[in-house]
């Protein structure tokens, strides 16, 4: 069973002790002494069953259960153990016939109970990990509130003294006096607990974390120096564009008519393409976008000065205003740009592009007889609309068979998409523009192409037609076929239930420049929901080691340092989790070592319940965004930086740390 699947059943059983502590609360209130025991030997045995679902999580992880172990099941085991002394007594001799099973202790026991399962949920899904004294605070007041509340309210401290002496009003008085005493104490020091618990949790956290390394060096140099500015490569060209960024209304193919936010009134912008050794000089306007943009050239490693992430490496660029990229095209493959700024709303509404850098002698190369077909395909949805490369119904494109297919595949959306080639084997030859090793041949398997992830694929064209279906819609997609459309149609069957390609067991091992061992800083990112502050305000925030941005404290790392990030996903959703400026080497997930090529990605999507260990070297310095892709996810919060030793910003305007950045 998957970690994910035990995650789930996990808050089910809890859900199922919350309700049974209640029932058993609610039915002994009602003197109702058979359901009531039935209820609390019901909760019993569910806490019990929690115990069993906790343990197995632990095994996954300590991050899945640090909440449940510490704080969440000793709560409610020692309430439900005092529930089961006090009312369990009172229970059993009702069930032979003495009584009505009633007593003032064992409901407020049995309800204490149930406060402490619910709070126990509670903290899972608001504060999740780590663990604070904050919460912990918090979470104990909370139970002893429900507790006092309920006493009182079983018990009133005056007024009907009825019971109470009502003989001998001395004493009666004595012990009123003594509750109103306990219920002041009781109530202050609940108070006082649930006050610097929460007061505890806003507490801001260290701004820098070292993973272990050593701290901050003198040399100092400024994020504005780190440019790409300087000659292409002998033999290369300058690669000159113009992007305009504005709102226009964009027609598809169906005819259907998008308002949109385009580059040069186009979605996806302008393709970018050069040839290793040229030099790419990009000029970006804002005409109208009031938010403002900037331009990411996501997966290239390029200088940090041109990595577009607004208050970090540049100011945003307002309407009106302009900034020049330029970097060498050093780095073959499939790459594209976008928008870091408010990227939630800018890339959805059209702000990217493709950016594409193929090698010196394939120029050459196109002299050959079977000219090459080099389909770049970005896959994005536009106003609900799944579109590919521009379209949103079939592509046709006649190929001869027999000549050489190059398929590149770019997710732009926040989400992934499932990509299936049918009529022909192939294989994936390069993943976020770096090539595999030895990549084996494939047919019949899907592909999962993560939010911001590109995908190479190959094949030569065989005598029938070959479908490129996105996500199960055979309507749409792209159809190769050879040219006089003889041969029968290939029959693309349910794509749906085809295997999913992993790319960890994929092609063959070969020498990496480092292992897991060599690295020396490591640093630990739990994924997760919960209530955090988010650009200073609170929120239900998707969180990173249970804080949201900019409260995340920074990755201090230093040059040439190998860097280990363990990526856990404690949340029940996806997240595509991507470092700009540098691309990470897949070493494992959920503790098996990945057994393919190496694999390089730049965006690597961690499932619900899932542990990535991913490494590189700190060979690019600046400061960098580290965040999920899921680009709402990083608007609620899941953005950090990564930032090199001696590396400073002079576009953050508020003190330095803790700026509102785009994304
Ligand atoms: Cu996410």
């Amino acid at each position: 069973m998957t970690t994910q699947l035990w995650i789930v059943l996990d808050h089910g059983v809890a859900l199922l002790g919350v309700a049974a502590w209640f029932a058993a609360g609610v039915t002994l209130s009602l003197r109702r002494s058979r359901l009531a025991l039935a209820a609390v030997v019901t909760a019993v045995l569910v806490t019990l069953a929690r115990v069993v679902t906790v343990a197995v999580l632990a095994g996954r992880g300590w991050w899945f259960v640090q909440e449940k172990v510490l704080l969440g099941l000793p709560m409610v085991g020692a309430a439900g153990t005092a529930a089961v002394l006090l009312a369990g007594r009172h229970l059993i001799a009702a069930a032979r016939g003495r009584g009505d099973g009633w007593s003032a202790s064992g409901v407020v026991s049995v309800f204490t109970a149930a406060y402490a399962a619910v709070t126990g949920l509670v903290v899972t899904f608001v504060a999740g990990y780590p663990l604070t004294v904050g919460t912990t605070l918090a979470a104990i007041a909370l139970v002893g509130a429900g507790a006092l509340l309920t006493a009182r309210a079983l018990v009133p401290p005056a007024g009907t003294a009825a019971g109470v002496g009502a003989d001998r009003p001395s004493e009666g008085r004595r012990v009123i006096s003594r509750r109103r005493l306990l219920w002041r104490t009781g109530g202050a020091v609940v108070v006082t607990a649930a006050g610097t618990g929460t007061g505890l949790s806003f507490l801001p956290a260290e701004p820098v974390t070292t993973g272990g390394g050593h701290g901050r060096s003198r040399t100092v140099v400024s994020v504005a120096d780190l440019r790409g500015a300087g000659p292409p490569a002998p033999g290369g060209t300058v690669r000159q564009h113009t992007l305009t960024a504005s709102k226009a209304t964009v027609r598809l193919p169906s005819g259907q008519e998008v308002e949109a936010w385009t580059y040069n009134g186009e979605v996806p912008g302008p393709a970018i393409t050069a040839t290793a050794g040229d030099l790419i000089e990009v000029r970006l306007r804002n005409a109208d976008i009031d938010d403002g943009v900037t331009l990411h050239w996501h997966g290239y490693d390029v200088p940090c000065g041109e990595d577009g992430a607004p208050g970090v490496t540049q100011p945003v660029v307002e309407p009106g205003a302009d900034f020049v990229y330029r970097f060498p095209a050093d780095q073959v493959g499939t790459y594209w740009y976008h928008t870091h700024h408010a990227s939630h709303v800018g890339v959805r509404m059209g702000l990217h592009g493709t950016l594409v850098v193929t090698p010196r002698e394939a120029r050459e190369a196109d002299a050959r007889p079977a000219r090459p077909v080099d389909l770049t395909l970005p896959v994005y949805t536009l106003a609900g609309t799944v579109v590919l490369a521009g379209v949103d119904g079939r592509t046709e494109h006649s190929v001869p068979p027999g000549t050489p297919v190059r398929l590149r595949l770019i997710n732009t959306d926040s989400d992934p998409h499932r990509i299936v080639l049918a009529g022909t084997p192939f294989r994936v030859v390069a993943v976020d523009g770096r090539d595999l090793n030895e990549p084996g041949e494939l047919r019949d398997v899907g592909l999962r192409l993560p939010a911001g992830g590109r995908y190479d694929v190959t094949f030569p064209m065989p005598d029938g037609s070959v479908a490129l279906v996105v996500d199960a819609d055979r309507e749409a997609g792209l159809w190769l076929r050879p040219p006089g459309g003889a041969n029968p149609e290939t029959r693309v069957g349910d794509t749906a239930t085809l295997p999913e390609l992993d790319l960890l067991r994929y092609g063959v091992p070969a020498a990496v420049p480092f292992r897991q061992g060599d690295a020396n800083r490591h640093f630990t990112m739990v994924l997760d929901r919960g209530v955090a502050m988010v650009d200073g305000r609170p929120a239900y925030a998707q969180t990173v080691n249970g804080r949201g941005h900019p409260g995340i404290p920074d990755q201090l790392v230093a040059e040439g340092d190998v860097v280990r990030f363990t990526v856990v996903n404690r949340s029940l959703e996806t997240h595509p989790w991507h470092l700009h400026g540098h691309p990470v080497l897949v070493l494992s997930r959920d503790g098996v070592p990945s057994t393919g090529s190496p694999l390089w990605m730049d965006t690597f999507d961690v499932r619900p319940g899932e542990v990535w260990e991913v490494a590189f070297r700190a060979t690019n310095p600046g400061i960098w965004m580290n965040h999920c892709h899921n680009l709402p996810h990083a608007h609620q919060g899941m953005m950090l930086r990564l930032r090199y030793d001696g590396v400073t910003t002079p576009f953050d305007r508020s003190t330095g740390e803790g700026a509102r950045h785009g994304h």
